[in-house]
């Protein structure tokens, strides 16, 4: 196992934010199933975040969702993050849980509705200042089920005045991040479907305006890694909300469903620049944790982000070139695939024994003592946040 130094650095610089909801429970529409232990606060879920970043070292940043994890002082909850070794990063805006969204939200026809929906990226925005978060995103459930339901033109010209309205009241250091989805909750329509009119929207408004990818949001044989490069050539690429999915949103481990499609991704990433400092890619985590252990899922999963990211940077680079420049098709392939393939898991975990980390971080979650502590502490666990 040999990375250049820079490639080195690059691993050293790898930082994942985690989803707070992601240790709340979750389910389907079918069955929620709850965890003993599931945190009941905002602070609860900010602690189970701290034992993953305690025992990697890679997830030193929790994103909330609000109303998900509204709390009356954010202040205070950015200083209790900071005591628990976390920071507060991405405010993800959430207009899927009301009822007078149930046509939409920033694309609504009614401009009270709008109006309402903007406020509520306002009081995000507040958030953001009072947490120090650089980033909003925003994922809309905006759509229709039926042709002819909605006038598909008019409600892209609102959601354009809708954002520039939020765009204009972001500080000069923040960003707005904005998520696209194939479908879901609706099925015919979805206002910001895919990343062409993410991009289309984030150009309008301005350079702190950029997409995040959300790895279960495509059509099924999407090549994602295409979407990758393109949005990093393009300067766009502003997040990843990493998860894996067999057949749409499944929201499962990230790496788990297909690790030669994150490998494809973590390959895009490298050789676009987006690992390189201060390339402004934010690394997240989008999951939900149905039938398995929450935080031991997440911890998982950023090891899988890891582990490939560590084969993506092994890609000899040079030889790669020579093999494309000369046209050869085996021998570029070849290159490619001898990264993919090389097991990088001892490297890693004598890497993290050098930085008095364990070296298998799942198996000494599981010999701490914190499940069963929680279990026996915290009565009553929150869901993440549907169904409830
Ligand atoms: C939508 C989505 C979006 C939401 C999250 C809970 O499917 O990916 O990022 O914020 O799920
Ligand atoms: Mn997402
Ligand atoms: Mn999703």
């Amino acid at each position: 196992m040999s990375l250049t130094p820079a490639a080195a650095a690059a691993l050293d610089r790898q930082a994942i934010e985690l989803p707070s909801w992601a240790f709340g429970n979750a389910g389907t529409r079918f069955k929620v199933f709850t965890t003993p232990g599931t945190p009941r606060t905002v602070e609860e879920k900010l602690a189970d975040a701290a034992q993953v970043q305690a025992l990697t070292g890679l997830a030193p940043s929790v994103a909330l969702h609000i109303p998900w994890d509204l709390v009356d002082d954010f202040g205070k909850l950015a200083a209790y993050a900071d005591d628990l070794g976390l920071r507060l990063g991405t405010i993800n805006s959430n207009t899927f849980q009301d009822d007078d969204y149930r046509l939409g939200s920033l694309t609504h026809v009614d401009p009270a509705v709008r109006r309402k929906a903007v406020d509520h990226h306002f009081r995000c925005i507040d958030v953001m200042h009072a947490t120090g978060s650089r980033d909003l995103k925003i994922w809309l459930p905006d759509g229709t089920n039926y042709p002819g339901q909605g006038d598909i033109r008019g409600r892209q010209d609102r959601l354009a005045e809708s954002l520039r309205t939020i765009y204009d009241r972001l500080g000069p250091d923040q960003r707005l991040v904005l998520e696209y989805k194939i479908f879901e909750p609706f099925f015919y329509t979805m206002d910001v479907p895919d990343w062409g009119t993410a991009y289309a929207h984030a150009t309008a408004l301005g350079d702190r305006a950029v997409v995040c990818l959300d790895t279960g949001h495509h059509a099924p044989s999407t090549n994602v890694e295409f979407i990758v490069a393109q949005l990093l050539r393009l300067g766009r690429l502003g997040a990843f909300d990493f998860n894996s999915r067999f057949y749409a949103d499944d929201d499962l481990i990230v790496g788990a469903a297909d690790p030669f499609q994150l490998f494809r991704i973590l390959a895009e990433v490298v050789r676009g620049g987006g690992m390189d400092a201060g390339s402004g890619v934010q690394f997240m985590l989008d999951q939900c944790h149905n039938i398995e252990d929450k935080i031991a899922g997440q911890i998982r999963s950023v090891l899988n982000v890891e582990e490939m990211t560590a084969r993506a940077l092994l890609i000899d680079r040079d030889a790669l070139t020579a093999a494309q420049e000369a046209g050869d098709v085996l021998g570029a392939n070849a290159v490619y695939m001898d990264a993919f393939w090389t097991d990088v898991r001892p490297w890693l975990a004598d890497r993290r024994e050098e930085r008095g980390l364990p070296r298998d971080p799942v198996a000494a979650y599981a010999a701490s003592g914190y499940a069963e502590q929680i279990a026996a502490e915290r009565v009553g666990g929150r869901q993440a946040g549907w169904g409830a």
